[in-house]
């Protein structure tokens, strides 16, 4: 399986998340690559593509116009207004007050554009946002031209980010980005997998309404974590969307086991659908040492579920998303690739 790969995700470099009330170092930093294509390496698993530039028009497919303006040009306005940190929004268009009018000043452009207050816009971000979407849209292409599977190395992750707003480390939705544009490429019916374990809100908000593209997610229940307001069992789809979206919320220190039985059920759901491609929203954060999440699965188990993956058999492409625990990503991670290959065959 191919990686597709390129360094300009160290642009994205924030020094500060908002976190318990300090600012703390993001915990999406740059080291998690390095980790991950340190383990590539060793396995040999490394065999990397550069991506190619797709321009915007696969983004604007997605995302609002604005939504991309603003972010092409928030860091610039942030920086203009003098203020000395980095660019973190401090009020909303929340229940009580206007949600559908758009400020022009940066304050108010930055509550308006953003769903959480942890991720920073700093110098560069946006221009390592636009080199992870063509790197989801690079594997995406490996896959539509007959690679079994490709391995999207993108950073900064993509499945909190919705047509119009960016959060949760997340800014454009790589993934979605890259489903839509399979579909453009010939797969009539697109599933996406989505194993992160958070909610993939962005994803679901971005696809909620269509039928050709069916969204599964694994996820701690949003009663208990972010993305705290989205991932229901009871969101379904809406319109001809309806039936087309499927949440498995999972509790508390949920172990491989319940996990996997929901992997099984969303497998299964795919499988019913008739997709002619998968999509893997792949996060590593359900690990047991994650250090801001509650499930508990352990290295092997990530082996394992890659092959149930496989046995969708489905060309698959893998899209990075979440994984915080720095020292274990890259095992984790390529633990996936290895065990859906060796079951792919
Ligand atoms: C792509 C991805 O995995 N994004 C995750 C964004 C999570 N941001 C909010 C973090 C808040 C963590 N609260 C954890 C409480 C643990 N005590
Ligand atoms: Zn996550």
């Amino acid at each position: 399986m191919k990686t597709v790969f390129t360094e300009r995700h160290y642009l994205r470099n924030s020094k500060t998340e908002l976190y318990g009330g300090t600012l703390v170092r993001p915990f999406e930093c740059p080291e998690r690559i390095e980790f991950i294509t340190a383990e590539l390496d060793k396995r040999g698993l490394g065999d990397y593509v550069e991506p190619a530039d797709y321009g915007m028009d696969p983004v604007l497919a997605i995302h609002d116009a604005g939504f991309v303006d603003f972010l092409s040009k928030a860091w610039q306005l942030w920086a203009d207004s003098g203020y000395k940190g980095e660019a973190i929004p401090t009020v909303w268009p929340s229940r009580s007050l206007s949600v559908d009018r758009i400020p022009k000043q940066i304050d108010g452009l930055l509550g308006y554009y953003a769903l959480a207050g942890e991720t920073s816009i700093s110098e560069g971000s946006w221009e390592a946002a636009l080199a992870s979407k063509d790197v989801a849209l690079t594997a995406a292409d490996l896959v539509m031209n007959g690679d079994r599977a490709a391995f999207a190395l993108c950073r900064p992750p993509g499945h909190h980010a919705s047509t119009s707003q960016f959060g949760g480390y997340c800014f454009l939705n790589n993934a979605a980005i890259a489903a839509n544009h399979m579909r453009g490429k010939g797969a009539a019916k697109v599933a996406i997998l989505d194993v992160d374990f958070h909610h993939g809100n962005g994803t679901q908000e971005i696809f909620y309404n269509r039928d050709d593209v069916l969204f599964v997610s694994l996820h701690g229940d949003p009663v208990d974590a972010f993305p705290h307001f989205l991932g229901y069992a009871d969101e379904t789809g809406a319109g001809a969307g309806e039936g087309f979206t499927a949440n498995f919320p999972l509790p508390v220190a949920a172990p491989y086991e319940v996990w996997g039985a929901a992997l099984d059920e969303g497998l299964k759901r795919i499988a019913d659908f008739g997709a002619d491609a998968l999509v893997v929203s792949l996060g590593v954060d359900t690990f047991e040492k994650d250090p801001i999440s509650f499930f508990k699965l352990r290295s092997q188990d990530f082996t394992d579920y890659g092959g149930r993956i496989a046995g969708a058999n489905l060309p698959t492409l893998f899209v990075m998303e979440g994984g915080y625990a720095v020292e274990e990503i890259g095992i984790n991670t390529v633990n996936v690739l290895d065990g859906f290959e060796a079951a792919a065959g």
